[in-house]
């Protein structure tokens, strides 16, 4: 019984962990492939018991992003640098209590292996943010793909 307990207790704290904004491949990975376009998928599931009302997405350097899948419901402003390449992109609408949303994009890898990290920024409607970019210890890292 105590066992059974434990692995509840467990299996709940891995499911609050798993339910932060994240950035992983359309497959649900956590690692790509140096070079090639990759299809990803931000996460972004309502935390509090009120809307998610803005999602800012910071670009890793060395990663172009090229193209959107459309977001019904969503609207989306890009901040391009003078080579043209996507910096920050931010989607306004509405992720209600209980909700996730996800947004899907395909980007170019780093030509060279290693970590990227996707720093992710949650308004809510009260404008209280949660920054999920590593700056909170207690909220954990922020959203690393690791390109091999
Ligand atoms: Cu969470």
């Amino acid at each position: 019984m105590f066992r059974l307990v434990l692995t509840l207790l467990s299996t709940m704290l891995l499911s609050v962990a798993g339910a932060h904004a994240t950035v992983r491949t359309e497959a649900g990975l956590g690692e790509s492939k140096v070079g090639i376009t990759e299809t990803y998928r931000l996460n972004v599931p309502t935390e509090k018991e009120i809307s998610t009302t803005q999602i800012r997405l910071v670009v890793p350097s060395g990663v172009s992003l090229t193209r959107f899948e459309t977001a019904p419901g969503f609207t989306r402003t890009v901040t391009k640098n003078a080579d043209g390449l996507v910096t920050e992109v931010v989607w306004k609408g509405r992720v209600a209590p209980m909700e996730y949303a996800r947004f899907f994009f395909q980007a170019r890898n780093p030509a060279a292996a290693g970590d990227v990290v996707w720093k992710i920024y949650q308004t809510y409607s009260d404008g209280s943010v949660a920054a999920w970019d590593g700056s909170n210890p207690d909220q954990g890292p922020a959203s690393t793909v690791t390109i091999k």
